[in-house]
């Protein structure tokens, strides 16, 4: 059966899964820096791109190379490219398309070092950046400057869960030939896929959902054409962006579970964003698969799903959050996200703590703001969790 005419969970299994020559049903690792060439004229067809075999692992690797068909299948997209971390797929983005003297929109809540990176170093060489709520689409239409070259969306957003309309951006960077480009991280392929909409570029930190076991750290970025992903794995090849296959392997071998452990994470996060919702102690909750969540109907026009991150927080604000912090037993406080286990983090003193104060004001982080990544456990058990510390509170 061809592959584009499988369903979500047949490409999951299959999709990544090249046969070699002994028919292993797992893709195995070429742990290999550098590949012999059949003869000096095979070499140089290699390089002039005549040839197609591999070279040296920084271009291409057989185990890295069934990951990126795998993703790229997955998302839609023309073509992967794997990456060493997501923010080596968010620098290789910044600087394969944009110069000096252009301009990039960007939303204001995205994950903190997407925009420390631009802020901090593409600004030295000339690159401006504006950062705004992007869940409203004028807020986009009055950031666009001539020289605006990319908009970057993360929808939702980490920490803040706000969307961003999507069909409504590509509307709008096409009047102004401008690239999207979205981070994501949160919904992985199995809950949103960007390029459907009509976006050009999507990245993923796959340390994530993708991977799903917390063991690894690694990044993709997809592309819906040609042109995008030869000069975006230009960017990566040559500032040595690239993934190692050994991280390729683990990926390819958690990614295998993506839907089961979404669909169970998200079984458990709807009951514990109702749990929380319903708790006298708590100020609000913003979770995509409630009602009182801004954007609930646009969520459920192109999520899949709400997913399984949450954020909060309590009536005691930043004192309150911390006595929760220090009482949970079975979620732990640690930041990352999309593993089969729970997790508690503080944003604004550790995610997002680089943010000047302003710039977290803006992006609505607040200092009480709780972000629970919600696991595979029993749910039974992470609300028992949540209610024995909440009651220390
Ligand atoms: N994009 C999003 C939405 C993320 O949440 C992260 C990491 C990245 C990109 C960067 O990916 P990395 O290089 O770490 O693979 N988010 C983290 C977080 O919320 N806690 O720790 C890392």
């Amino acid at each position: 059966m061809a592959l584009d005419k499988m369903g979500f969970n047949s490409k999951l299994i299959h999709a990544g899964a090249d046969k070699d020559q002994f028919g292993s049903a797992t893709v195995p690792i070429y742990q290999t820096s550098t590949f012999g060439f059949k003869s000096a004229d095979d070499g140089a067809k290699c390089f002039s791109g005549e040839n197609d075999g591999f070279i040296y692992t920084r271009i291409g690797n057989p185990t890295i190379q069934a990951l990126e068909r795998q993703i790229a299948i997955l998302e839609g997209g023309f073509g992967g490219i794997a990456t060493a971390s997501g923010m080596g797929a968010i620098s290789t983005i910044y600087m394969g398309l944009l110069k000096q003297g252009d301009h990039m929109v960007s939303t204001n809540a995205v994950y903190g070092p997407s925009r420390v990176v631009m802020e901090s170093y593409f600004s030295k060489f000339g690159v401006e950046s504006t950062y705004i709520t992007t869940s409203n689409i004028d807020n986009i239409k009055k950031a666009i400057k001539p020289n605006t070259k990319v908009l970057y969306i993360e929808t939702p957003t980490n920490p803040t869960m706000e969307i961003t309309d999507l069909e409504a951006c590509v509307a709008l960077a096409r009047e102004h030939n401008i690239i999207t480009v979205v981070d994501n991280t949160f919904c992985s392929p199995y809950l949103q896929r960007p390029l459907e909409f009509g976006i050009d570029v999507v990245l993923h930190s796959m340390t994530k959902f993708i991977n799903g076991h917390a063991d690894i750290v690694a990044g993709m970025i997809v592309t819906r054409n040609e042109e995008l992903c030869k000069v975006l794995r230009s960017a990566m090849v040559n500032m040595g962006c690239n993934m190692d296959p050994h991280q390729a392997y683990l990926v390819l071998r958690g990614v295998k579970t993506l839907a089961i452990r979404v669909e169970r994470a998200q079984q458990n996060a709807i009951k514990v964003a109702e749990y929380l919702e319903n708790h006298p102690k708590v100020e609000w909750v913003k979770y995509p698969g409630l009602k009182s969540h801004p954007q609930y109907k646009l969520a459920q026009k192109q999520m899949d799903g709400p997913g399984a991150m949450i954020s909060f927080e309590l009536k005691g604000g930043f004192n309150a959050g911390k006595t929760l912090m220090d009482n949970v037993k079975l979620a732990m406080l640690a930041v990352s996200l999309g593993g089969v286990e729970t997790l508690i983090q503080h944003p604004a003193s550790m995610t997002h703590s680089k943010l000047s104060a302003e710039a977290k004001e803006k992006a609505n982080i607040t200092q009480g703001l709780v972000r629970f990544a919600v696991g595979i456990e029993d749910v039974e058990d992470i609300i028992a969790d949540l209610d024995q510390a909440l009651a220390k509170v």
